[in-house]
């Protein structure tokens, strides 16, 4: 559980390579580059000799504020529950579709493993961090919790969400307790200019993996229900065609991916 060395220069140089090499592929609006030294300031000041446990879901608040000011993700929003790899393979850094560690706010920590301590000379604990607070479960979800959410809120039109059909020990494609469930489905905008109109669901199967669940099975239908009851419009969609392609890139030997190869072969 080592926490990451050198946190400020890497989040101030992912913010400079984010919005000078990366910004003009994919942001809808292009007029407001960012200050990074501000924004890491904005970051360091919530968390720095903060007790872990005493972290809440308004902690970095100014954080994504400054950070996710004035964005809207619009048809292009994609999420993922289980599906990290295959998803971000597939967004292929915001030129396809944009996740949420394709923002800045996200980009700049993705990956990055940090905490406050109040005692360290230097306000940060760059040993360990608890992440598991008994008393306090909205400090572990003080940062992701609040960047699902904000990212959530930022999707318009139609959005994509990535599941993956072939958990093993009946852990169901949908799970209550994900972020997704808790943090990211509940905060689509159903009202105004930038509301969510329609929600795909694109549900995986890995290649020589057991499929647990399809469309329309078990947990899937409860996230219709939600999803229909929240008055969005709902597709699933099983193993779309691109996204196995992308599978199989990994996964050559599989018996699924052999028939992909026969059928590419005669095209
Ligand atoms: P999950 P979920 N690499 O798969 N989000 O619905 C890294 F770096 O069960 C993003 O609970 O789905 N982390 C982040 C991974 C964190 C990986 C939380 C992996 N290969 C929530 N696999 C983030 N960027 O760190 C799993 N994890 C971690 C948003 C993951 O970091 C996204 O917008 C998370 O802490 C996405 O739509 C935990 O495993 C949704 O929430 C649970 O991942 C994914 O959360």
């Amino acid at each position: 559980n080592g926490t990451t060395c050198g946190l400020k220069e890497i989040m101030i140089g992912r913010c400079y390579e984010y919005q000078y090499l990366k910004y003009q592929l994919f942001l809808t609006n292009q007029s407001n580059v960012k200050n990074c030294t501000q924004l890491y300031q904005a970051f360091e000041s919530a968390v720095r000799y903060k007790p872990y446990c005493n972290m809440n879901m308004s902690t970095y608040e100014k954080y994504f504020q400054l950070a996710l000011s004035d964005v809207h993700v619009i048809n292009r929003a994609m999420f993922w529950s289980g599906t990290y790899g295959v998803t971000h393979a597939y967004s292929a850094d915001g030129a396809n579709y944009i996740t949420l560690e394709d923002t800045l706010a996200a980009a700049m920590v993705n990956g990055l493993v940090w905490c406050g301590n109040e005692n360290h000379t230097d306000g940060f604990d760059f040993f360990s961090c608890p992440n598991n607070c008994k008393d306090n479960r909205w400090a572990d979800l003080a940062f992701w919790g609040l960047a699902s959410k904000t990212f959530a809120q930022l999707a318009a039109g139609e959005i994509y969400v990535v599941l993956n059909g072939s958990h093993a020990n009946d852990r169901p494609a949908f799970r209550n307790n994900s972020y997704f469930s808790d943090f990211e489905l509940p905060n689509f905008r159903r009202t105004g200019e930038y509301r969510v109109t329609k929600i795909n669901i694109l549900l995986l199967h890995s290649p020589d993996k057991q499929v647990t669940e399809k469309c329309g099975e078990k947990s899937l239908v409860e996230l219709e229900n939600l999803i229909l009851a929240q008055g969005f419009q709902y597709a699933c969609k099983d193993d779309p065609e691109e996204l196995i392609l992308i599978m199989c890139g990994n996964q050559w030997e599989a018996r699924e991916c052999q028939i992909a190869r026969h059928v590419l072969r005669q095209a």
